[in-house]
């Protein structure tokens, strides 16, 4: 029976110390008078806590915007050197733009980044009218061009003509020379009545 009442004996024991945490909790209302002034003198500490806090997070405001910044420059220099990279791996300049083949109503550049240079190339007319090939330096996008009747007025304002020749008579081809020693945009275009404006041009980059 020792071995049922030990237990029991514990049991009353572990019965028996609750009371200690009810003791103390019967000392929680005094807690509680004591905490109230305390409770009275929170807000204003807490008031200069949140005044802190706010010092705290604006500053934080600060640092996170100009790490923003930062990230923001860095992650837009990371493109711009990709855009580098595929710009010198796609526009790495040719020898010459030609052949140059004309057609209703396109003018095809073999290559349309060019390095500097007087540069010779071959133009033929694969279509079945008459075309001709001007060769013009401007800074203009094409759609700003100065027109006369519809067409690139060629003695306009902001362009300058590089190169001209005789029209080419369907199945023609003709050498030119042109002179492209001034790297810059250049546009390759057949002026004939209607052919610009129906989009016979393409634009050459020499670097
Ligand atoms: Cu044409």
């Amino acid at each position: 029976m020792t071995t049922t009442d030990s237990p029991l004996a514990q049991s009353d024991n572990a019965m028996a110390s609750p009371p200690e945490p009810l003791e103390e909790l019967q000392r929680g209302p005094p807690r509680k008078d004591f905490h109230a002034p305390l409770e009275r003198v929170r807000p204003r500490a807490i008031r200069f806590d949140s005044c802190r806090v706010r010092c705290v997070l604006a500053t934080l405001a600060v640092l996170f915007s100009l790490i923003a910044v930062g990230c923001g420059s860095s992650a837009s220099t990371a493109p711009g050197s990709a855009l580098t990279t595929s710009s010198t791996t796609a526009a790495t300049p040719a020898a010459s733009p030609g052949p140059v083949t004309l057609s209703e109503f396109k003018v095809q550049t073999a290559a349309t980044t060019v390095a500097a240079g007087k540069v010779t190339f071959q133009i033929s007319n694969a279509g079945k009218v008459q075309h001709e090939l001007l060769v013009f330096k401007s800074d203009l996008a094409p759609s700003a061009y100065p027109l006369k009747d519809g067409n690139i007025d060629e003695e306009g304002p902001g362009i300058t003509k590089v190169s001209d020749g005789d029209n080419l008579d369907p199945g023609a081809s003709q050498t030119r020379t042109a002179d492209l020693s001034h790297p810059g945009t250049y546009l390759f275009v057949c002026n004939l009545p209607g052919h610009f404006k129906a989009g016979m041009y393409q634009v050459v980059t020499v670097k």
